[in-house]
């Protein structure tokens, strides 16, 4: 008989190696270090993917150091993810790099070499091959990834 002890005893194990937190981002995300990313099936624009985020109840990735940005390109490399935006932008004042919802100055950055360039690039997308940052136009269509 499968009872409230034998119950108990899977809900522990569950919460040990993670899978019952990581249930609880729900479907489409993936857990992390207690905080939930979910990889878009699709690419748009800037504006278009924090909109996306927000509905699902999230926000375009916001990297709050070293250990985030590694977990988050070690996940995306891992299923072989496009170019895609993370919630970094300049567009409010040029060279002044805010995250996108919070507002807050970014301090950490991974530029590729040469970045950021001049020019209309106020959005910040990661780059596949190196996994590294990348200032480019808001407009461009990008896949892009979500975190709450
Ligand atoms: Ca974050
Ligand atoms: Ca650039």
């Amino acid at each position: 008989m499968f009872g409230l002890h034998q119950f108990t005893v899977l809900v522990v194990i569950c919460y040990l190696f993670g899978s019952a937190s990581s249930r609880s981002c729900g479907d489409g995300w993936v857990e992390r270090y207690g905080r939930c990313y979910h990889f878009s099936r699709f690419s748009t624009h800037f504006f278009a993917a924090m909109y996306y985020c927000k509905r699902i109840g999230g926000a375009l990735v916001e990297i709050d150091g070293s250990h985030e940005y590694l977990t988050v390109t070690n996940l995306a490399k891992a299923i072989y993810f496009p170019d895609f935006f993370i919630g970094l932008t300049d567009i409010y004042s040029k060279g002044v790099w805010l995250k996108a919802k919070s507002l807050d100055f970014q301090r950490y950055f991974k530029w590729s070499p040469g970045e950021p360039s001049y020019g209309d690039q106020d959005c910040v997308q990661v780059y596949r091959f190196d996994s590294k940052m990348d200032n480019v136009r808001c407009t461009k269509n990008r896949h892009f990834v979500c975190e709450k």
